[in-house]
């Protein structure tokens, strides 16, 4: 049976996002910490050059890019059950992983999350102009996903798939903050999604 690895802290948006697949799938694996905010070590960049996390270590290869990994294990321990079954409804999905990696992580976590949340709670103080310039783009990138997603209820339909995977470790931090309200005003199918997955026994565990 395939030994799997996964690298990277509990705290990371995209690490729950790949522990969901793994918890949702029983499948069962060993959890090693990196350290994001220090330098990361030679060992680790081996692994991942970008020093970015999670990687995913199976059978001697070494897998990063959550797109990639979150693919890989739909195949091999999902039976494909995470994807859409029509073109478009495939097409929908990594489009809604792309807008997340692409325009939503940036404003939501890289500014209005670590500025809120974490700057405060390290004894800084928070830059209220980045967070103010932050949530028009964050609005934007969830009022894209609520233009394309049914949202009945999961994002794409009756099944849950890995779009809902990546976004609602983002979500769960953005709720934590002012700002949810201003970025999700427009997004009533979202706000009863959000609703609906924050409760997801998977979910919970990998967020506890
Ligand atoms: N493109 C990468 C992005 C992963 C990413 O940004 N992870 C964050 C944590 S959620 C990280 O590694 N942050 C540490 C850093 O940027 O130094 C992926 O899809 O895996």
């Amino acid at each position: 049976m395939t030994q799997f690895t996964l690298y990277g802290p509990t705290i990371s948006t995209y690490v729950r996002t790949v522990r969901m697949i793994l918890a949702e799938t029983n499948t069962p694996y060993d959890l090693k910490t990196v350290n994001i905010f220090s330098d990361r070590t030679p060992e680790y960049l081996a692994k991942n050059p970008f020093g970015k996390v999670p990687t995913l270590e199976m059978d001697g290869e070494t897998l990063y890019e959550t797109c990639a990994i979150v693919e890989y294990l739909d195949t091999v321990v999902g039976n494909r059950g995470f994807t859409p079954t029509g073109a478009l409804g495939q097409a929908r999905m990594r489009q809604i992983m792309a807008i997340v990696d692409s325009y939503l992580y940036g404003p939501a976590i890289g500014v209005i999350t670590i500025q809120r949340l974490i700057v405060p709670s390290q004894g800084g103080q928070t830059d209220e102009a980045a967070v103010a310039a932050a949530v028009p783009k964050a609005k934007t990138a969830l009022e894209a996903i609520e233009a394309i997603a049914p949202c009945t209820p999961y994002l794409l339909g009756e099944a849950i798939t890995l779009a809902d995977f990546y976004l609602m470790p983002v979500m769960l931090y953005l709720s934590k903050t002012p700002e949810l309200k201003a970025a999700t005003g427009q997004t009533p199918k979202l706000n009863d999604w959000w609703t609906l997955v924050s409760d997801r026994p998977s979910f919970k565990e990998v967020v506890a």
